[in-house]
């Protein structure tokens, strides 16, 4: 029996295809886009894909390009509504088996799924498996894995004057278990040139994850400095795009602002695009003052390493307590990361802040859970 996993966004769709393909003998399984197909492909064999092009997540041609990435060499048959030249010549270098425009001749689609799961089917992708191979190394492999498996954190940011979540920030996980930590999956995505996929994945989760956000409140979410290059992070069509009114991007400034020449026009089309900007981490080694005056952001997020303690050291309330002023000033709003205890608490409650962050209030989790407070 031959094993057919079928991705589209139509379940109309799916399901036509799937009795039919049934109706064959065919065992078959159906997912609603690309990013659902790859963690099913990753987790179980099958014999044919047949996927759409145009769907949410990832599209079929992103799919079929990480399945060769991954080194796999299942045929695939691609199916488009609207076909167009250049992802016929995508499908083709991919060693996509066929490649069909709707409406769907069902005689035709059989005979191609019969075609690609016997032996010259795969016989037509051999020399695109070959060539996966030969460029697959270690380190691309395990972050295809984590990126199949990225799921997003959210951890609450509570007004403490109102006693309520007022917003989440997204934090990446995924389950590779060579790069759990966020630090090492972006290190790893820019040693193997694919940091703009990383950050699209992001964005698409976060967008995904953002349906299930609770009314009032807005996404925080950490945008690497290399992601203000992706020109796909200012297209309002992208799956962030509907959110961006209610999402504030987190910058800092751990690879250098000054090595994005056009940083102002950058800032300024993403508040077009509605979003609202924060500095990260301020007071850490790397996010300066100098990036206040660079992003002139809407909110400024102190961190955690300022916090720790600061009911009982002076400096860093004194510290907290003029940050807080200067950003009143400049009408920025200010978020105090890493808050552990009530002491502290209290303490930067005292100091003027309202915004608050930290175990004390809520861990991350998967969304969107509420805080104590
Ligand atoms: O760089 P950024 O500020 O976005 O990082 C936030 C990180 O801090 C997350 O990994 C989160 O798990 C962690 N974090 C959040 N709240 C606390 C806290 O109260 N204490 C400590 N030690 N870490 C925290
Ligand atoms: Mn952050």
């Amino acid at each position: 029996m031959t094993r057919v996993l079928i991705a589209d966004d139509e379940p109309l769709v799916a399901n036509a295809f799937a009795r039919l393909l049934s109706s064959d003998g065919h065992d078959v399984e159906t997912v609603p886009d690309g990013l659902a197909a790859l963690a099913v492909l990753t987790r179980e064999p099958f014999d044919v894909v047949v996927s759409d092009i145009a769907m949410p997540q990832m599209t079929g041609i992103e799919l079929l390009r990480a399945l060769r990435r991954h080194g796999s060499t299942v045929p695939v048959v691609l199916v488009t509504g609207v076909p167009a030249v250049q992802s016929a010549i995508e499908a083709v270098e991919l060693g996509a088996v066929r490649y069909l425009p709707k409406p769907i001749d069902p005689d035709a689609l059989r005979r191609v799924v019969a075609v690609a799961a016997s032996s010259t089917g795969v016989a037509e992708v051999t020399s695109a498996r070959e060539e996966s191979e030969k460029c697959r190394t270690q380190d691309e492999h395990e972050l295809s894995s984590a990126l199949s498996t990225l799921w997003m954190a959210y951890q609450p940011i509570v007004s403490w004057a109102e006693r309520r979540v007022i917003a989440y920030e997204a934090l990446v996980r995924n389950e590779e278990p060579k790069l759990m930590r966020p630090d090492l999956l972006f290190d790893r995505a820019e040693k193997v040139h694919r940091l703009a996929d990383l950050g699209r994945a992001i964005r698409a989760r976060v967008a995904r994850d953002a349906v299930q956000l609770p009314d009032r409140a807005c996404l925080f979410m950490n945008l690497h400095v290399r992601d203000l290059r992706d020109e796909r992070l200012y297209d309002a069509l992208e799956p962030l795009g509907s959110v961006a009114p209610r999402t504030v991007l987190e910058i800092t400034e751990r690879a250098s602002l000054s090595a994005i020449p056009d940083l102002p026009s950058c800032i300024q089309r993403l508040r077009t695009l509605g979003f609202r900007i924060a500095v990260d981490d301020l007071g850490a080694g790397y996010a300066g003052l100098n990036s206040i005056s660079l992003l002139q952001p809407d909110v400024v997020k102190l961190d955690m390493g300022l916090i720790r303690g600061v009911d009982s050291n002076t400096t860093n309330l004194r510290l907290v307590r003029s940050m807080i002023d200067v950003c009143r000033e400049l009408g920025a709003k200010v978020v105090c990361e890493g808050v552990e205890t009530a002491g502290e608490r209290d303490a930067l409650v005292d100091a003027g802040a309202d915004l608050l962050q930290g175990y004390l209030f809520a861990r991350p989790a998967r969304p969107f859970a509420t805080a104590t407070l």
